[in-house]
């Protein structure tokens, strides 16, 4: 692999999370190196395990290359004349809103502009949303509701200088972890900052915690309105700010009092009254408060109102616009802002306008001279795959998600998928749940391969740049859109050739009749305006600027409403009552159990880029379900089993955890698993479709479930060169090592003759080595070919097999040594080996569980700093820190030295 210029570093922006981090890009004997960019403000330097590992998903194996009509390979022209075709005919025989676009927050904004321009203003409907809906869409509401645009008021620097920092439902160490490591950082410098974090589960961001509230899954808006009932008795309020320059106090107010003193919000929360007050008397004493929000509030039924719940409080304290405070709404997606700004959310316009004003619209559809400008809303993304499910909608165009794994209700969303008359797919990668769906493949170029700009949770916009020539035929999505729309028959309003000339027009309409000021009458947050007259070289050498930046603000903005002055016709925020509502569908004696789902550490949604890498798969290599211990025991689920979960909606496998992480009446499962990678194991099967009355996003925290334990006929292991095809398997989750595939499997089915099966499965003309005990079950093969491991098979009846480490290691290797053999089939190492290091916890390094565990016994190491001294573990990336530091409070006092 070459870079396209291997002279300098080159500097792009992450493509995973909403942090934004900067890395810098060069080439050398060794290959391609990539590190943090020092000068990036985003990160300074740091990275975190996934972007450390961003080179390792380079290769093409696995990607898109080519278009595909049906399968077949065609040329882009065709493809393209195929899409185009497909979309007019259905528009002119039903009309535009029997299309639609469902698009994502991980393309560039560029990309995104076009889109959104295509959809609502040449084909004529709103039809066009993204999976921002299930992300940002709630955050979005609040934030306008509030005041009175969609714009995020801090910057990073607040968090590091806010003396108490509130973290809610966010697992702030896994999911944005450099800023997580940067909070961490200050803390450790300042130790009387406090960090307190509101999660039903104890997180590894508890790692830093004060104080934990283990609340009551969806309590939030009970205990943000029992904090402003507080503040209020206890005269912590800032009135004077609140009189002028904040309105809905008092009803706000009204419907906070509503909720109770301390015992009773302790009560509906189910926390201790005493961490309760803790919390309260925290909040009220200090000035300096950031308060960070994602999934735990935003995936929700009432989503939106709890939002404003944690506004109000900034609100009426007058908490916002100053240096280390404000409510902080962080984002997920590495352009989740960017979609934002173009308008790509069904219920929005363009460029922070909506449909809501007639004026608006008039405005876009001059600015584009748009011939068909569309005049409502369109359908929001659940709402949207119910209208593909019932042929309302006949053809979509997928850009950059993967909806078939990631809507709730995932089976109906396949099914609507299989039976829509035309379903064009855009992706870089070949096999997706979902490009299994699609008639028409258009191949993306992906990160690394395009040039374009996001925008980070801070509101700053980064460049992404081109490092690598495309994977085979791959071309920009913006490109894909632009010749789509241009054989529709818009030619002139999409002759786009590069990305540069798109972001000025995307400058020029958030700048267009808004006044830069607009405290003078200007109405829209978003304006990039000062950005409209960049050169392409200035482009190309774009330094990230956080919006707005426009003449009355040339080098960007820091920190927005800092005067006290919000986007609302009076200038004035707005508090909104709340009353606060539990989940909206509960718990029952069918289905006894609330499925909480989310992100674990090194993997990254579906898997598409985070699966290929063996590094960042070693952390977690299964579908899981957490239990806490008396839940386990009751629904009689053993640690290390397999556990199959039903909702109303679908159903799953997974391999249990026991753990008091968890909160008893509550169980956890990772929303990354898909049948990519696994079967049986996608957890958004089992989601109900159930979504915020305002923001349309899904209620994804919290479905009614019920968990059996599953007791296939087998059990099994294969670690293999390839990966294969194994029949007859009711579970199986694949990932990828260091030289091989690793499997994990079970099955229902006993087939007639072990050998048969297994020599089926890897059906190489190898020598075949094979145990078996018929008495207890047990099945053990292994191929070699010339001395080399290709595949070893482990089977038993249950789950009682060896630990994989040591075989896994002998893939590493050209020829097994006699006592490797030896001890192949009965998985014993040689005498001095290292054998068993457990479970990958550091993921730079590989170093596993039980070798840190032992490290610290034996030579009696006591902190972080010491165990990554010995063994290096920890000192890279820092994302295994807390993980670390839970292996010494469980070792403490053990040491042996
Ligand atoms: N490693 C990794 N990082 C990622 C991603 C990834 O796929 N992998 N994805 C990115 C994206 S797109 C997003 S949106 C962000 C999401 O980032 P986060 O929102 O931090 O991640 P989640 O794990 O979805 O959920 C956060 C927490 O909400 C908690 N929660 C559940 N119910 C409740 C509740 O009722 N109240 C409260 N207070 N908490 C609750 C969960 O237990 C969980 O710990 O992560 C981004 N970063
Ligand atoms: N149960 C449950 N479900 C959830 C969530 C949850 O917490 N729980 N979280 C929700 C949230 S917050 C989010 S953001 C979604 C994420 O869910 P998805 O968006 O469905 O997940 P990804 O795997 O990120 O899908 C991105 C796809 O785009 C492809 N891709 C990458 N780069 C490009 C590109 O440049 N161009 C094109 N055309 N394709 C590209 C990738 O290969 C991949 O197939 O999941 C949501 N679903
Ligand atoms: S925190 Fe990690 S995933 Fe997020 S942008 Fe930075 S390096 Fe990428
Ligand atoms: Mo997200």
């Amino acid at each position: 692999m070459q870079l396209l210029d291997s002279s300098q570093p080159l500097r792009s922006t992450c493509p995973y999370c909403g942090v934004g981090c900067g890395v810098a890009v060069n080439q050398d004997a060794a290959g391609i190196q990539l590190v943090g960019d020092p000068w990036h403000p985003a990160n300074f330097g740091r990275l975190c395990s996934k972007g450390s590992a961003l080179a390792e998903t380079l290769e093409h194996d696995g990607r898109l290359l080519h278009p595909l009509v049906d399968g077949q390979r065609t040329s882009w022209d065709e493809a393209l004349e195929r899409v185009a075709d497909g979309f007019s005919q259905i528009v002119a025989a039903y009309g535009p809103d029997a299309v639609a676009f469902y698009v994502s927050g991980q393309i560039l904004t560029e990309d995104y502009y076009v889109a959104n321009k295509l959809m609502k203003g040449f084909i004529g409907s709103a039809n066009i949303d993204t999976n921002s809906r299930l992300c940002m869409s709630t955050a979005v509401a609040a934030h306008k509701r509030a005041f009175g645009a969609d714009a995020v008021p801090v910057c990073y620097e607040d968090i590091e200088q806010a003396d108490l920092v509130v973290i809610v439902g966010s697992n702030y160490a896994w999911a944005h972890p450099v800023l997580y490591q940067r909070l961490a950082a200050a803390k450790k410098s300042r130790p009387d900052m406090q960090v307190v974090v509101v999660d039903p589960r104890r997180t590894a961001t508890c790692d830093i915690a004060d104080l934990h509230l283990a609340i009551a899954p969806g309590a939030d808006a009970y205990l943000f309105n029992g904090l402003l009932h507080h503040l209020r008795r206890e005269d912590a309020l800032a009135l004077s700010y609140v009189e002028q320059h904040v309105e809905g106090f008092a009803t706000a107010f009204e419907a906070a009092r509503a909720v109770g003193s301390i015992p009773k919000v302790a009560q509906v929360c189910g926390v201790p009254e005493s961490q309760v007050g803790e919390f309260f008397r925290m909040f009220a004493r200090t000035e300096r408060t950031v308060t960070i929000f994602s999934q735990g509030i935003n995936q929700s039924s009432s989503g939106v109102d709890k939002a404003n719940a944690i506004i109000n409080v900034h609100l009426a304290t007058g908490r916002i616009g100053k240096p280390g405070m404000g409510p902080f709404s962080v984002t997920g997606q590495p352009n989740a802002m960017g979609g934002r700004e173009v308008g790509g959310l069904a219920n929005q316009l363009a460029a922070h306008m909506d449909f809501s004003d007639a004026e608006n619209i008039e405005l876009v559809k001059r600015f584009w001279n748009a011939p068909n400008i569309a005049r409502q809303p369109g359908l929001k993304a659940v709402d949207m795959f119910q209208a593909i499910g019932s042929g309302r909608i006949k053809a979509v165009w997928i850009i950059g998600t993967n909806p078939a794994v990631s809507l709730p209700d995932a089976d109906k969303v396949r099914a609507a998928l299989m039976a829509c008359e035309l379903v064009v797919v855009s992706d870089c990668v070949r096999h997706t749940d979902t490009t299994a769906c699609a008639d028409i493949l258009l191949p993306a170029a992906g990160w690394g391969e395009k040039d374009g700009t996001v925008t980070n949770s801070e509101r700053r916009i980064s460049r992404q740049r081109a490092l690598l020539p495309a994977a085979g035929e791959a071309r920009p999505d913006w490109w894909i859109i632009s010749q789509v729309a241009q054989r529709m028959g818009y030619a002139e309003a999409f002759d786009y050739t590069k990305p540069a000339q798109i972001f000025r027009e995307h400058a020029r309409l958030s700048g267009f009749e808004n006044v830069p000021d607009f405290r003078s009458g200007g109405q829209r947050a978003f304006d990039i305006g000062a950005l409209a007259a960049l050169s392409d070289a200035e482009y190309e050498a774009l330094q990230p600027v956080q919006w707005p930046v426009n003449s009355a603000s040339p080098q960007g903005t820091q920190r927005l409403f800092a005067d006290g002055q919000f986007y609302t016709p009076n200038g004035k925020a707005r508090m909104i009552a709340v009353a606060p509502r539990l989940p909206a569908v509960v718990t029952d004696s069918d289905f006894p159990l609330v499925l909480n789902t989310g992100r674990i550490r090194d993997q990254w949604h579906t898997m598409t880029r985070t699966g290929k890498v063996p590094r960042l798969s070693a952390h977690s290599y299964e579908p899981y379900v957490q239990v806490q211990a008396e839940d386990a025991q009751r629904y009689r689920l053993q640690d290390g089993g397999l556990a199959r979960l039903t909702s109303r909606h679908g159903s799953m496998l997974a391999r249990v955890q026991v753990s008091d992480d968890q909160r008893p009446g509550s169980v956890f499962v990772p929303m990354h698993w898909n049948d990519a990678f696994a079967k049986a194991a996608r957890v958004d099967a089992l989601v109900a479709p159930i979504t915020d009355p305002i923001s349309g996003q899904p209620e994804s925290k919290h479905t009614p479930v019920r968990v059996a334990p599953y007791r296939p006929a087998w059990q099994g292991f294969v670690l293999s060169r390839k990966r294969l095809e194994l029949p007859d398997t009711s579970y199986c989750a694949c990932s990828r090592g260091t030289g091989y595939w690793r499997h994990e499997i079970a099955g229902e089915m006993l087939p007639g003759e072990w050998r048969d099966w297994v020599q089926g499965a890897e059906n190489d003309a190898g020598e075949w080595i094979e145990y078996r005990d018929a008495a207890m079950g047990r099945y053990r093969a292994a191929c070699l070919q010339d001395g080399r491991l290709e595949a070893v098979f482990f089977l038993a009846p249950d789950q009682r097999l060896p630990e994989r480490e040591w075989l896994s290691s002998l893939f590493g290797q050209a020829i097994l040594q006699p006592a490797e053999l030896a001890g192949l089939l009965s998985a014993r190492p040689p005498l001095g080996a290292v054998s068993d290091t457990g479970r990958i916890v550091c993921a730079c390094f590989s170093v596993g569980a039980k070798t840190i565990a032992n490290a610290i016994q034996t030579q009696g190491l006591g902190s972080v700093e010491a165990v990554g001294a010995c063994l290096k573990a920890g000192t890279n990336c820092g994302s295994c820190v807390p993980e670390i530091r839970r292996i010494l409070e469980k070792h403490a006092g053990e040491q042996c030295a």
